[in-house]
C-alpha cells in the first residue's frame, strides 16, 4: 500500500540506494522520504479543518532507486508489502507533464518509447486504486528491471498512463493481491511479481524476503530478498504462521497478536481486549499502528495520550519520546515471540515545523506529538512502521510464515544467510510451539495500570528533540484535505484489500459520489480514510456482490478473530495453492519431470493431414518402426486410424491417444520430452472428440494445408481451442503440393482467426522441390536426409537465394514478437508460432516436434481449476504435483475387448494401481485395478501415473466427464461442451434375434459418445437415434453391422425439430373420469407462455394460494408439464422455451391423485399450446463454404435457396461464405456443391440456433405427423 500521498515536497534524502546481489540474495537499501507534492490534492481543503491539517505531520514511505528499460532509466519507487504490482508513472502521463511548481514526476517517470525492450503484454489491464481514491491505470508491460544490482528480464509491470500519483510503487506482497487478480476475480490471471520472478530467474532461491527498518532517527532500512541478515536482529527468529484471508488464499501478512504488555520503571500491566487473538496485518506501507478500541484506550491511559477529536488522533506531549516505558507485543500464543517497542518509536511529529501546542488541560503549553498507536473499530488491525521498526520481519510467502525478532538498531554489521532452496524454511528460525493455543487468552479484566506512573515519571521534559528530524520547516502549511469530525476515526490505512473494500462499497453504491454520501470518504492525508458515525457496516454479503477476495475483510470481522482463521487454515491445508506456493513447493525432481511433459492434441480441418503427421511423429520418435499411410493403401494403415472403417474411408472417426518420447538436443545435451498426444478427427460430425481432447490437453498443434490455408473447420477447431484456452503451434502441412503458399496461410491465421501468428521458419524450395526449412530463430537451415527423412542435416549456411527472405521474415517475426517472448506469448494465447513441412514427403516434422517442446506449455504452465463443491463451486487451482491429493477427469470412455476403458487426465496427485478413488458425482468409491497408457488401440500396463499426465484405467464404471478424487477433496471439474444433436433417424434390427446385441451396442455407443442419443418413441414404438449429422449416424449403423453383426433397417434421416409457443394462453382444465372403481379427478387453472429469457429451457411455476391444490399434487403437475414437453403436441418433438404457470384448481376427496394431476397438466398444456400459437422450430446451421473465387456466383445461387448469408470474405484466390441455413435444406448439399464447384468447394456445418420453420413446412410437417398418429390409432 501506498503510504502518504502527499503533502510536502521535501529535499530528497541524500545518497543513492545501496544495493547488492548475488549468492541467492538481492538486497535493496531503502530510505524514508517525503513524496513530492501532488498539486491536485492541495487544491481543495475544507477550511474548518485547515489548521488541523497544516499541523499534521507528513509521513513518508520507504523509497529506493530502480532502473528500468534498455537503456536503463532511473526511477525512485516506494516499497510496499501491502500491494503486489510494480508500477511506474508513464512520462507522458498528465501528472508527469505538469510543469507548475511541485508538479511533474520528480522521482522519475518511465518513457517506454526510449526502451528497446519494452513490450506491452496486456493492454489497458493495469488498474489499481488506493484507499484515498487515487489510482493508476494503463497497460501491463514487460521490460528489464534492475533492483539492488540484480537484473530481471521481462518483468511484468503496470504503466501508469492515467494516474494521479507522481511516483511508482514496488508491491512485494502475494501475487494473488495483484490488481489484475482483483479486477478479473480470477486467480489464474496472477503473474510472477517481483519476488516470484526473482525466484524463477534463479536470483533468489525462494519467495521470501526480510525487512529491516532502522529506528525513527535513521530513516532508512533495507529489504533483503531471498535471505536473512542475522546481524540485524537480536536473539533468535521465531516462526509464526500467516493466516489466510479467505479459505485457501493468503493475500496479506496477517498474523495473530495474542498479548500486549505495558512495561515501565513503576511496574508492568497485561492489557486486555475482547478481540484477542487479534488479526493484525504487518504492513510496511502504513505509518502508524492500529489496535482495537478497548486495547488502544488502555495503551493511551498508560502513557497519558489523549484522543483529540479535533485531530482525530491520539496525541501525546512530545517529551514523552524520552519515556523509559515500552510496550511488548506478543504473537501466536503463550510461547510466541514478543517484540518490545519503546516510547521513542511511538512519539511522532505532527508537523514539519514547530509543533502545535496543547491549549488547555494537563499538558497546557506542551508541544503536541502524534502517538504511534491508534484505535480502529474493525479487523484486521494494522501494525505499521511504528511497530515494524522494532521488529525484524522475514516474510516467507511460500510456507506462509513470518519470522520475527527484535531489531538490532543501527547495526553496521552484516551476515547474510540465503534460503537454501525453493520452499526452504526460514534459516535459523525456531517454530513457535502451540500456536493453536493462540486462542487461549486471558479473561478480560481491566489492568491495574501499575506501569502508568513510570511512563510519565521517566520522561524528561528537557532537551526534547522532535522524533523525526531533518524535515524542512518551510512546508508547515502544505497538507491535504483533512477530515474527521468529533466522532470520526482517523487512520492511515493501507492494506490492499482494504482499498478494495472501499472500491467495493463505492461500486455498491454505484458511484464514488454516492459512496461518500454513505459515509465513505476519500481522504488524502497519507492514505487516510474517515468513516463517520453514520457509516454503514460493511457486511460480508454486501461485499460478496463485488468479489470474493475482498469480502474477506468483512468476513473476518464476522468471525471476529484469528481463531476462526486458525480453523480455516487447518481445514484448507490442501487448498493452499497460491502461485507462490505452487512454484516453490515443487521439488526440483517434480519441476524437472513436468518441464519435460507435453500433453498435446492435433486438431484441424478434415483431411489436412493430422493422422499422417502423427504417423511421422511416432516414427521419428521411435514409437513405430515403419510409416504406414492413411486409408491403408499398403494394407496396414496409419497407426492412429485403427478402426477398420477409418482405414477404409481414410478419415479419422475416433480420436486416438498415444505417448512417445522425443529426444531433443538442447545446448548440446539430449533432453527427453515425454509427449502424450491425441489425434482428433476433422469431420464436424465427430466434433465431440475434438471438444474433449481440448478440454484435457495443455497445448495443440493446429495443422493447416499449405494450399487451402484456413478452412471451415479450422475455424471450428480455433473456436474449440479458444473455448478451453489451449495454446497452439501452427503447422502448415502439404508444402509439397502445387500452389503451396505458407505465407498466405499465416496471413489467414492472423486475419481470419484473429490470433497473432508469424512464421518461425521459411521453406527451402517448394512443391516437388521442397527440401526443408530455415529456422528463423536460430538462423540455420534444416533438411531431412536418409531413408524416410530420419536424419536431419542442420547447417548454419542459409541458401544464398534465401538469405534476403530469411532476414525479411525474421524481421516480421521480431516485429510481432521478440524471440524470447514466443513461448510466453504462445502460452498466454496471444500468439501462435507457425512452422511448416510436408508429412507425406517426410519433411520437417522433427523441427515441429522441437517447436512443441519449445513453445507449448508443460502441465504446470497452464492454470487448471476445479470447482469446490462444498463452497458454492468456487474455483480452486489444481497443481500437477504427485504429492498432492488426487484429482482427475474421466474424459472419454471406450469399450474394448478387455473391458471398459476410461481415459483420464490426472490434474493433481499421482495414481497407483490398486488405489481407491471417489467419483464426485456419484460419491462411489472404486478401486483402480489396472492402469494403462494407450498407444492407439494397443496399450501398455503401468503401475503408476504421475500428476499432469494422461492414462486410461480399467474397470471403472462412470460417465464421461466425471471427476475423481482421493475422497478428501470436495472438488468437481467443469465438463466439456456437448453440442446438441440435430439429426435423427429411426432404426431397428432386421432380425429380432439381434435385439440383445443391438441394445448392448447402443448402450455402449451412448456411453462413449455424448453427442449420440437414443430414445424410443412410445407411440410409434420406434427406436430413434440422433446425432450430429448424416455421417455420424451412418457410422454407427455401420459399426453395428461390423462390430456386432447386427443389420439394421433405418428410416430417412430426420431433422430434430423443436416446438414452442408464441403468446400467452390461459387454461382451465378439468379431468373427471369415472370407470367403475375409483375415478380420476383433477382441475388445473393457469396459463402457458413463452419463457423469454431462456429460449432453450422450460419453466414451471405455481402461484396457488389457499391450498386449492395441495403441494404434492402441484409436484405432480410439474412432472406432467415436463413429460408433455418431451413430446410436443405438434410433431412429437421436444418443447423448448415455454413456461407453464398453475394458479388455481380443485381436488376431489377420493378421486384425486398424483396420477390425475399429472395427466390433467399434460392435457391442459396440450390444449393451451395450440391457443398459445404453438409453432415448429428448426435447427439453423452455421454453414461455412470455401471455394475458389470463380465459383462465387454459382454458390450464391445455391445458398440463396437454403439460408441467409451472414458473411462473405473474398480473398485473392478463395472466398469464404458463412450462412445460416435450415438443416432441412442441406440434405444432399455436398453433391450440389461438388457439382457447382467442380469438386473444388468444401463446406462445414454446425448447429447455430433454433428458428421458426417456414409456415408451409410447418403445415406440411404437422399434417404428416397427425396422419401418422391417425393411422396408428386406427390400426
Ligand atoms: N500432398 C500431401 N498430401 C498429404 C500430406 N499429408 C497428408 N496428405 C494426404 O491428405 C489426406 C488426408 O490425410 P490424413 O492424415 O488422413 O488427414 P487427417 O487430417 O487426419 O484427416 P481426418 O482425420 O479425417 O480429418 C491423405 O490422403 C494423405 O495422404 C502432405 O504433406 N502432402
Ligand atoms: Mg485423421
Amino acid at each position: 500500500m501506498r503510504g502518504s500521498v502527499g503533502l510536502v515536497l521535501s529535499s530528497l534524502l541524500a545518497g543513492a540506494a545501496q544495493a547488492q546481489a548475488g549468492n541467492g540474495v538481492v538486497q535493496w537499501s531503502i530510505q524514508k522520504r517525503q513524496p513530492p507534492v501532488d498539486v491536485r490534492r492541495l487544491g481543495k481543503r475544507a477550511s474548518t479543518y485547515e489548521e488541523v491539517v497544516t499541523n499534521e505531520q507528513t509521513k513518508g514511505g520507504y523509497f529506493a532507486t530502480c532502473r528500468l528499460g534498455t537503456p536503463a532509466q532511473d526511477l525512485t519507487l516506494q516499497l510496499d508489502t501491502g500491494s503486489s504490482d510494480i508500477w511506474v508513472p508513464d512520462s507522458s502521463a498528465k501528472i508527469c507533464r505538469a510543469t507548475t511548481s511541485g508538479g511533474g514526476c520528480t522521482l522519475g517517470a518511465f518513457d517506454p518509447s526510449d526502451s528497446s525492450t519494452f513490450n506491452v503484454t496486456l493492454p489497458n489491464e493495469f488498474d489499481i486504486s488506493y484507499v484515498d481514491g487515487s489510482s493508476s491505470k494503463g497497460d501491463y508491460f514487460t521490460d528489464v528491471f534492475e533492483i539492488g544490482g540484480a537484473t530481471l528480464q521481462n518483468m511484468t509491470m503496470g504503466l501508469g498512463s492515467t494516474t494521479d500519483i507522481p511516483y511508482g510503487l514496488v508491491g512485494v506482497g502475494y501475487a494473488v493481491n495483484e490488481a489484475i487478480v482483483g479486477n478479473t476475480g480470477n486467480i489464474s490471471t496472477a503473474y510472477a511479481n517481483l519476488p516470484l520472478h526473482m525466484m524463477r530467474e534463479g536470483l533468489i532461491n525462494t519467495n521470501a524476503y526480510s525487512l529491516w527498518l532502522n529506528d525513527l532517527d535513521a530513516n532508512e532500512g533495507s529489504i533483503l530478498f531471498g535471505g536473512i541478515d542475522t546481524e540485524k536482529y537480536k536473539g533468535d527468529l521465531s516462526k509464526i504462521q500467516i493466516y489466510q484471508t479467505q479459505r485457501g488464499i493468503y493475500s496479506s501478512f496477517r498474523v495473530a497478536m495474542t498479548s500486549l504488555q505495558a512495561v515501565s520503571p513503576s511496574g508492568s500491566d497485561t492489557l486486555t481486549s475482547n478481540d484477542f487473538p487479534i488479526p493484525v496485518v504487518l504492513d510496511s506501507g502504513t505509518t502508524l499502528s492500529y489496535l482495537p478500541q478497548d486495547l488502544a484506550q488502555q495503551v493511551w491511559k498508560e502513557v497519558g495520550a489523549v484522543y483529540s477529536p479535533q485531530f482525530g488522533l491520539a496525541v501525546i506531549p512530545c517529551y514523552m519520546a524520552t519515556s523509559k516505558g515500552s510496550f511488548s507485543f506478543g504473537f501466536a500464543g503463550p510461547d510466541g515471540p514478543r517484540i518490545s517497542v519503546s516510547m521513542d518509536e511511538l512519539v511522532l511529529d505532527l508537523t514539519n515545523g514547530s509543533p502545535p501546542v496543547f491549549k488547555s488541560g494537563e499538558y497546557k503549553g506542551e508541544d503536541a506529538c502524534e502517538f504511534g498507536i491508534q484505535n480502529f473499530t474493525q479487523a484486521p488491525y494494522l501494525l505499521g512502521d511504528t511497530f515494524l521498526r522494532s521488529s525484524y520481519v522475514v516474510y516467507d510467502l511460500v510456507n506462509n510464515e513470518i519470522g520475527i525478532a527484535p531489531t538490532e538498531f543501527n547495526s553496521t554489521k552484516s551476515n547474510i544467510v540465503a534460503f537454501a532452496s525453493a520452499g526452504a524454511q526460514i534459516p535459523s528460525a525456531t517454530v513457535v510451539p502451540n500456536q493453536s493455543q493462540a486462542t487461549d487468552i486471558p479473561s478480560v479484566t481491566s489492568p491495574a495500570f501499575a506501569a502508568s506512573k513510570g511512563f510519565t515519571d521517566s520522561a524528561s521534559k528537557d532537551g526534547v528533540t522532535n522524533a523525526a528530524p531533518g524535515i524542512p520547516a518551510a512546508f508547515g502549511a502544505g497538507t491535504a484535505w483533512m477530515m474527521i469530525d468529533g466522532n470520526g476515526y482517523g487512520l492511515c490505512f493501507s492494506s490492499f484489500y482494504f482499498m478494495r473494500v472501499i472500491r467495493a462499497v463505492a461500486a455498491l453504491n454505484s458511484s464514488r459520489a454516492a459512496a461518500s454520501r454513505h459515509g465513505v470518504r476519500y481522504m488524502s492525508l497519507g492514505c487516510r480514510v474517515a468513516l463517520d458515525t453514520a457509516s454503514p457496516r460493511w457486511t460480508a454479503s454486501q461485499l460478496g456482490t463485488r468479489g470474493r477476495y475482498f469480502s474477506a475483510t468483512s468476513m473476518s470481522r464476522a468471525m471476529s478473530a484469528a481463531d476462526a482463521a486458525l480453523k480455516q487454515a487447518k481445514e484448507q491445508a490442501a487448498a493452499n495453492m497460491t502461485p507462490e506456493a505452487a512454484a516453490a513447493r515443487m521439488s526440483p525432481e517434480e519441476a524437472k519431470r513436468l518441464s519435460q511433459v507435453r500433453n498435446i492434441g492435433i486438431a484441424a480441418h478434415i483431411d489436412s493431414g493430422k493422422t499422417t503427421v502423427t504417423e511421422r511423429i511416432l516414427f521419428y520418435t521411435g514409437r513405430v518402426k515403419a510409416i504406414h499411410e492413411v486409408r491403408g493403401r499398403d494394407g496396414v494403415g496409419a497407426k492412429m486410424d485403427s478402426m477398420e472403417l477409418e482405414r477404409e474411408r481414410g478419415i479419422t472417426i475416433q480420436s486416438a491417444a498415444t505417448f512417445t518420447d522425443w529426444r531433443k538436443k538442447e545446448n548440446g545435451v539430449d533432453e527427453t520430452y515425454h509427449i502424450n498426444l491425441i489425434d482428433t478427427p476433422g469431420h464436424i460430425d465427430f466434433t465431440i472428440e475434438v471438444e474433449r481432447a481440448m478440454r484435457v490437453l495443455d497445448g495443440a498443434v493446429m495443422v493447416l494445408c499449405a494450399v487451402s490455408g484456413v478452412q471451415s473447420q479450422t475455424i471450428t477447431v480455433d473456436r474449440q481451442m479458444k473455448r478451453y484456452n489451449v495454446p497452439r503451434v501452427s503447422f502448415i502441412n502439404k508444402m509439397d503440393r502445387m500452389g503451396a503458399n505458407p505465407f498466405k496461410a499465416v496471413e489467414q491465421i492472423n486475419n481470419k482467426l484473429k490470433i497473432a501468428a508469424a512464421a518461425i521458419q521459411i521453406p527451402i524450395g517448394s512443391e516437388k522441390e521442397f527440401e526443408g526449412v530455415v529456422d528463423l530463430v536460430e538462423m540455420r537451415a534444416i533438411r531431412n536426409d536418409g531413408q524416410k527423412g530420419i536424419n536431419l542435416k542442420i547447417s548454419k549456411e542459409i541458401p544464398a537465394e534465401l538469405k534476403e527472405l530469411a532476414e525479411q521474415k525474421r524481421q516480421e517475426l521480431i516485429e510481432k514478437l521478440a524471440d524470447a517472448a514466443i513461448r510466453r506469448a504462445t502460452i498466454a494465447l496471444k500468439f501462435t508460432p507457425v512452422v511448416m513441412g510436408s508429412a507425406i514427403a517426410d519433411k520437417s516434422i522433427q523441427p515441429m516436434l522441437d517447436a512443441v517442446c519449445d513453445y507449448l506449455p508443460n502441465p504446470s504452465d497452464v492454470p487448471n481449476m476445479a470447482l469446490d463443491l462444498s463452497r458454492g463451486e468456487q474455483p480452486v487451482a489444481l497443481m500437477p504435483y504427485n504429492s498432492l491429493p488426487f484429482v482427475g477427469l474421466a474424459f472419454k470412455l471406450e469399450e474394448n475387448p478387455y473391458g471398459q476403458l476410461t481415459y483420464m487426465r490426472v490434474y493433481q496427485g499421482s495414481l497407483k494401481k490398486g488405489q481407491y478413488l471417489f467419483n464426485s458425482r456419484s460419491s462411489k468409491k472404486i478401486r483402480i485395478p489396472r492402469i494403462v497408457r494407450m498407444h492407439s488401440n494397443e496399450m501398455e500396463d503401468v503401475a503408476e501415473i504421475g500428476a499432469g499426465e494422461i492414462c486410461a484405467v480399467f474397470g471403472v464404471d462412470c460417465a464421461s466427464g466425471d471427476t475423481f478424487t482421493d475422497g478428501h477433496l470436495p472438488y468437481g471439474l467443469s465438463s466439456m461442451f456437448v453440442p446438441d444433436a440435430v439429426m435423427s433417424l429411426s432404426i431397428s434390427p432386421k432380425r429380432s434375434s439381434d435385439a440383445d446385441a443391438f441394445s448392448k451396442a447402443m448402450n455402449r455407443f451412448m456411453r462413449e459418445d455424448p453427442t449420440f442419443r437414443l430414445h424410443v418413441d412410445e407411440e410409434s414404438e420406434e427406436t430413434i437415434i440422433s446425432g450430429m449429422g448424416e455421417l455420424h449416424l451412418e457410422i454407427y449403423v455401420e459399426r453395428l453391422r461390423r462390430e456386432y453383426k447386427v443389420d439394421c433397417e433405418t428410416g430417412q434421416p430426420r431433422v430434430a425439430y423443436r416446438e414452442t409457443v408464441q403468446t400467452r394462453a390461459d387454461f382451465d382444465f378439468l379431468l373427471k373420469r369415472q370407470s367403475g372403481g375409483p375415478g380420476d379427478y383433477a382441475r388445473v387453472m393457469g396459463w402457458v407462455e413463452p419463457n423469454p429469457n431462456h429460449k432453450e429451457d422450460n419453466h414451471f411455476e405455481t402461484q396457488v394460494v389457499g391450498g386449492t391444490i395441495p403441494d404434492k399434487y402441484l409436484a405432480a403437475c410439474g412432472k406432467g408439464f415436463q413429460e408433455a414437453c418431451e413430446k410436443g403436441p405438434l410433431l412429437g418433438h421436444k418443447v423448448i422455451g415455454t413456461s407453464m404457470i398453475v394458479t388455481d384448481g380443485a381436488t376431489h376427496v377420493t378421486d384425486s391423485s398424483d396420477y390425475a394431476f399429472n395427466l390433467a397438466s399434460q392435457m391442459a398444456f396440450r390444449k393451451a399450446f395450440d391457443e398459445a400459437g404453438g409453432q415448429v422450430l428448426e435447427p439453423l446451421m452455421k454453414t461455412t463454404i470455401t471455394a475458389p473465387v470463380e465459383f462465387q456466383g454459382s454458390i450464391l445461387m445455391l445458398m440463396n435457396k437454403r439460408g441467409t448469408i451472414v458473411d462473405t470474405e473474398v480473398g485473392a484466390d478463395d472466398f469464404t461464405m458463412v450462412a445460416d441455413c435450415s438443416l432441412n435444406a442441406m440434405f444432399g448439399f455436398s453433391s450440389h456443391l461438388r457439382a457447382a464447384t467442380q469438386g473444388k468447394g468444401d463446406f462445414s456445418m454446425e448447429f447455430s440456433h433454433y428458428a421458426p420453420a417456414a409456415p408451409h413446412l410447418q403445415k406440411e410437417l404437422v399434417a404428416k405427423y397427425q396422419k401418422e398418429l391417425e393411422a396408428k390409432r386406427t390400426k
